[in-house]
């Protein structure tokens, strides 16, 4: 059975790309629901019908464990989808959690209670749909870890991204630090909370300067998947790596490509 990464479009490939460049022997499948994409518009209740759609054809697919790539669907559907219970044998996770791991460095599935954590502001920097969400807040409330969170809603940077516009996008990015920096001057960590800001990471970076770390959802990802696969081994046994797309193949595989600038061949799911 193969790990499966789930996202509405094409975003998700910065996270399948990290996941088999650190695992090249990793059988991992690749679903984009490009027939519904783009989720950031529809509502909390459709995002979750989509999602929960997408993650049983995959389970019944193959893929026993699946990986939310994507923040929107994370946000809108990974809890409820949880809390209603999933299938004995069946796993769905999503990409806040690892995040949080990554600025706390600690691993919050076990329970043990809260302690300080050296990271005091914290900027997050995500699409409109996922700020308004406050999910990341959400979790980080949930585990009562008392750091600030300032979000600054990045509209138009995916869109400028996926139109192969980078000087556009990383125009974009300063334009965002700048107004991120006049409600919190001084962050100590900077979140990636979407899929597409690895492919501006650098201009996250230079704009925030260097002392600020960058955290980006595709290598904190990649991490997390290796280390619960280390630890649930029967979960990535066998299986075969493809992309799969609700939409058509050819389209979707020619504008991966291109986004990921890495050769993508899709099936129809
Ligand atoms: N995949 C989405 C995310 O990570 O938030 C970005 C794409 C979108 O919703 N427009």
């Amino acid at each position: 059975m193969s790990v499966g990464i789930f996202d509405s479009g094409l975003g998700g490939l910065t996270i399948w790309d990290a996941v088999t460049r650190a695992q090249p022997d990793l059988a991992v499948t690749y679903y984009g629901d490009n027939a519904n994409a783009p989720y950031g518009v529809r509502t909390p209740d459709d995002i979750h019908d989509l999602t929960r759609r997408a993650v049983h054809d995959m389970w019944d697919k193959g893929s026993d464990l699946v990986v939310l790539a994507c923040n929107t669907a994370s946000a809108a559907a990974l809890r409820r989808m949880q809390e209603a219970g999933v299938p004995d044998g069946k796993r769905v996770l999503g990409v806040f959690v690892p995040l949080i791991e990554a600025l706390t460095e600690r691993d919050w599935g076990d329970n043990t209670p809260p302690r300080e954590v050296d990271v005091k502001q914290v900027a997050l920097f995500a699409t409109p749909a996922t700020v308004a969400s406050r999910a990341f807040q959400r979790e980080l409330a949930f585990r009562a870890i008392g750091v600030d969170v300032e979000a600054q809603a990045c509209a138009g940077v995916v869109d400028a991204i996926e139109d192969g516009d980078m000087i556009l996008a990383e125009a974009m990015v300063r334009s965002h630090v700048d107004a991120l920096r006049r409600k919190m001057p001084h962050p100590q960590a900077a979140i990636l909370g979407c899929t597409h800001y690895p492919l501006v990471q650098d201009a996250f970076q230079r704009a925030l300067g260097a002392d600020v770390k960058v955290f980006s959802q595709a290598d904190v990802v990649a991490a997390s998947l290796n280390d619960y696969l280390s630890r649930r081994p029967e979960m990535a046994r066998g299986g075969q790596t493809r992309m799969l797309t609700t939409g058509d193949p050819d389209l979707v595989s020619a504008r991966a490509t291109q986004f990921l600038r890495r050769p993508c061949t899709f099936e129809a799911a």
